[in-house]
């Protein structure tokens, strides 16, 4: 018997981003995920199954076992803070930059900068290891809003073009890291289920674009 390989999406730009590379390791969708409301997906082969959740929650079901494997965005991992994953393969995907952007010169105000985020843990960090006093201000979406509506100097946010923040009068200030999607595996999957995942990751690792 085989054995049984859970693998954790999220909806949106990573999902569509990682089908071809999936396709590329000879796994197939048999629902179609823009219209099923099926949250776990069959594919071609009958011991894979695909379970589809919000981008924040796939650190936390392989975590926990739940999935075996997952794609997550490295902000989200690093928000997440990776506890018992294993990351092992980048698949240079849905790239982009996590970075400190505000109106110009807005980093340079005195005084305890107010930093609005949803990814808090990230900013603390960053900050505590500059020693640069802050509050971050937990946000769930549209960021770029806080600093034009007075609700803090700077934001923490992802820049793919920079057209969002342009749009809305505000400049990348500083960067914090790259970001790409990674291949994450559960600690006790990797031991229990070495070889069928080995041979996944090989595959997976041939048909990632070089950077
Ligand atoms: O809504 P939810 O928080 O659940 O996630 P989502 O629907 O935003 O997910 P989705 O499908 O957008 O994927 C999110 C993941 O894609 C992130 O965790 C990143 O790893 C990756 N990614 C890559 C991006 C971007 N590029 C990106 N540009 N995620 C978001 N953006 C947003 C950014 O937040 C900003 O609002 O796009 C806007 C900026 O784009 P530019 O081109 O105007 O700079
Ligand atoms: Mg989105």
């Amino acid at each position: 018997m085989t054995e049984t390989l859970t693998i954790a999406l999220s909806k949106g730009r990573i999902l569509e981003q990682t089908l071809p590379l999936l396709n590329a390791a000879g796994i197939e969708l048999r629902d179609d995920p823009d219209r099923s409301r099926k949250l776990f997906l069959d594919t071609s082969d009958e011991s894979v199954k695909i379970v589809v959740l919000r981008a924040t929650d796939v650190p936390t079901y392989v975590q926990y076992g739940a999935a075996d494997m997952g794609v997550a965005g490295k902000d989200v991992l690093m928000e997440h803070g990776g506890r018992d994953l294993y990351e092992p393969l980048d698949l240079g995907i849905a790239r982009c930059r996590l970075m400190v952007a505000g109106q110009p010169g807005a980093d340079e105000r005195p005084g305890t900068l107010r930093v609005a985020t949803k990814f808090v843990n990230i900013t603390r960090r960053y900050y505590a290891e500059r020693g640069r006093q802050v509050e971050t201000i937990k946000l769930y979406g549209s960021m770029e809003l806080a600093p034009l509506a007075g609700l803090s100097d700077l934001i923490v946010d992802l820049v793919d073009t920079g057209n969002t923040l342009k749009a809305n009068g505000l400049v990348p200030l500083e960067h914090i890291a790259d970001i790409s999607s990674r291949l994450v595996v559960n600690r006790a999957s990797m031991k229990i289920k070495h070889r069928r995942i080995k041979t996944f990751i090989d595959l997976l690792a041939a048909a990632v674009r070089p950077a």
